[in-house]
């Protein structure tokens, strides 16, 4: 008879945890790095409590919200190139649903996370318990439900035995590159406690190794038969390029065939900006080379990415009717996406076996197509360096977007690591920052969840302390969420936050304005964007902007913290922050629509059909044009 351990579900929950590797390429690593969270009544009597007895097992982190909680487990595995993993454990009712907006950015990120909300009562003794959902017609429907949509796995572990069927199917999932993303069990209060005689072998230690699916034969001559055959190829690489470790195939694949390459968010960093066969980002913020390549593409490979809207221009980026697309990945879902022919397998494989293939038979792009790349990135570097010495226009007080980020660039060292999310900055980020080395830009734009990026910069900290990460954000993402700056501290983990303050959301004032928004007056650009208080006249959000004091916030923290007014301040204010022992901000007045422009892209975004405002007549005319350029599938 197998030997049991009686323990409660919550203790057994921790020590499965705890037992938990991953493996890829032979190398194992623990999965679960610790646990972060907020506890309430749902859980500070159960999984708390085996948290305080058993801490030996998993370290926990106490955040200040548990959405923040999420984002700093989507930085710290995303960062790990997801071979890493945290848990997030909540209250049940607000605590619970505080995290369904990390779920998601998490699922469309394609980020494993565990989620532990607490859960009520099954056997429901206190009905309603304090923060219960109630629907007459079905008792079973709770807060937890919520995380259904945004979760690749999801279930309530209503007994205590039941925890070992969840747990296991859990590791399927997280530890799956094709389907991993957010994964809830839900935990009902009682079932937390209730004990149980738990078979030793649940606790035995689980190796789930990723394996490598190779690209076969008859996929690999198709493929090499399409390069060999068409004149102007262009490789599109998102995130998978670094989560299957394929950074240096990749080098090497466009090093031996002179391909260019293009980047998605996720996958830029990969090579060094100045290499030759780099075009920077792709798509609607990426730049001219890029965009300017894909529209005469005959063949392109899109490795390891989604192909979102942003990458392919709204499916607009490919204007050759010549062009071919393949997709390889992992799953035949982004596979077979844009009607690409699907080529599953593993980035690396595929990408090694390509070269070798296509070595085998010396090829290489004609010299007139590696002529144009060059040139169209000679006068691309002298685009970014453009932009980058923007000075402020005529009676302007504050700096140019893309000049500040262009100080940072050139300030961080080589492994330094910058991370931001939404807002105007991603534009400017995906366009002309200058990336260095490998797993140096951090960029969640699938989701592009404002507030990720302080927790997310704390995340990265934790598993890789050893680096110097800066983190950036507009103002509007600072005010919705900021906190985990205390965590930081509380963790004495040092951050380097640069907040970029327009004012507003710049972004989407820059959008709304842009289709035909033109404001009420007195100063104001566009509808609802601004942060100005409401005007006594007219009623509307257009008095005075509101001026806050973000040095002064931080500094109440604990935090060091500057206000910079010039690019030389902005210098000094980063060089300081080298001595600050602890996270310091440095607050940055940025100029309102003083992000760089899009270079030949547009994005498809909602136009009213009909509208007494002429520019949003004219904004729905030109869409209606755009459109006509896009493919439909
Ligand atoms: C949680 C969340 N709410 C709303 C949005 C929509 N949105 C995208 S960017 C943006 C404005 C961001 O403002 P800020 O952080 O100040 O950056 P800026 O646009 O000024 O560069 C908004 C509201 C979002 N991406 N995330």
């Amino acid at each position: 008879m197998e030997k049991r351990i009686r323990l409660t579900m919550a203790q057994a929950l921790l020590r499965f945890m705890s037992r938990q590797f991953i493996q890829i390429d032979g190398e194992k690593r623990r999965f679960f790095q610790g646990i972060l969270g907020i506890f309430g009544h749902g859980q500070v009597t159960g999984l708390a409590q085996a948290l305080e007895q058993d801490s030996h097992l998993l370290k926990y982190y106490r955040v200040q919200n548990e959405q923040a909680g999420v984002h700093v487990a989507i930085g710290a595995a995303k960062h790990m190139n997801r071979l890493g993993c945290f848990a997030v454990t909540s209250s049940i009712g607000p605590g619970a649903t505080n995290m369904v907006t990390g779920a998601a950015t998490a699922t469309a990120n394609r980020i494993p996370v565990l989620l532990l909300p607490g859960d009520i009562f099954v056997d429901r003794q206190p009905d309603p318990v304090l923060q219960q959902m109630e629907h007459p017609h079905d008792l079973n429907i709770q807060a937890s439900d919520a995380f259904k949509p945004v979760c690749r796995y999801w279930d309530r572990v209503v007994h205590p035995q039941a925890l070992m069927t969840s747990a296991v199917q859990a590791m399927r999932v997280l530890s799956d590159p094709e389907n991993t993303g957010a994964v809830c069990l839900a935990l009902p209060q009682d079932v937390q406690d209730a004990a149980f005689d738990y078979p030793e072998s649940f606790f035995r230690k689980r190796v789930h190794r990723i394996d490598r699916r190779p690209l076969s034969g008859e996929s690999l001559e198709l493929l090499a038969e399409a390069v060999q055959r068409k004149k102007r190829p262009l490789i599109i690489a998102g995130g998978g390029i670094h989560y299957s470790l394929a950074v240096e195939a990749l080098k090497m694949l466009v090093e031996s065939t002179g391909m260019p390459v293009a980047f998605t968010n996720a996958g830029k960093s990969a090579l060094r900006w100045d290499h030759p066969q780099n075009l920077g980002g792709m798509g609607v913020m990426g730049t001219r080379p890029a965009n300017v390549l894909a529209q005469k593409a005959d063949l392109v490979l899109s490795i390891g990415t989604r192909l979102m809207d942003f990458t392919t221009v709204s499916k607009a980026a490919f204007q050759n009717p010549q062009m071919e697309l393949f997709s390889v990945n992992v799953s035949s879902f982004d596979g077979y996406k844009m009607d690409s022919t699907c080529i599953l397998a593993d980035a690396r494989e595929a990408l090694v076996s390509l070269r070798e293939r296509l070595a085998s038979g010396g090829y290489s792009v004609e010299s007139i197509y590696r002529q144009e790349i060059s040139d169209l990135l000679g006068a691309w570097h002298g685009e970014v360096d453009r932009l980058r010495s923007c000075v402020p226009a005529q009676g302007e007080k504050h700096l140019p977007q893309p000049s500040v980020i262009g100080v940072l660039n050139e300030f961080m060292d080589e492994r330094d690591v910058v991370v931001n999310a939404a807002g105007s900055m991603p534009g400017d980020m995906q366009r002309t920052w200058r990336c260095k080395a490998p797993k140096t830009y951090h960029v969640e734009y699938a989701y592009s969840c404002m507030g990720y990026e302080i927790a997310a910069g704390l995340g990265i900290k934790l598993v890789d302390p050893g680096r110097q990460v800066y983190v950036i954000q507009g103002d509007g993402g600072y005010l919705m969420m900021h906190t985990e700056i205390v965590t930081s501290l509380m963790e004495n983990h040092k951050l380097v936050i640069l907040l970029f303050d327009s004012e507003g959301f710049n972004s989407i004032n820059g959008l709304a304005t842009a289709m035909g928004s033109v404001g009420f007056g007195k100063g104001s650009k566009g509808f609802g964007n601004e942060l100005r208080d409401r005007d006594e006249e007219t009623g509307k959000l257009v008095g005075p902007f509101r001026s806050i004091d973000y040095a002064s916030n931080a500094r109440s923290y604990g935090a060091a913290a500057y206000a910079v007014e010039s690019l030389d301040e902005l210098r000094d204010a980063l060089v300081r922050s080298r001595g600050e022992e602890k996270t310091t901000l440095i607050h940055v007045k940025i100029a309102r629509f003083s992000q760089s422009p899009n270079y030949d892209s547009w994005w498809r975004v909602g136009v009213a059909e009909t509208s007494t405002m002429e520019g949003v007549q004219r904004a729905y005319e030109q869409m209606r044009e755009n459109m006509k350029t896009a493919r439909y599938c």
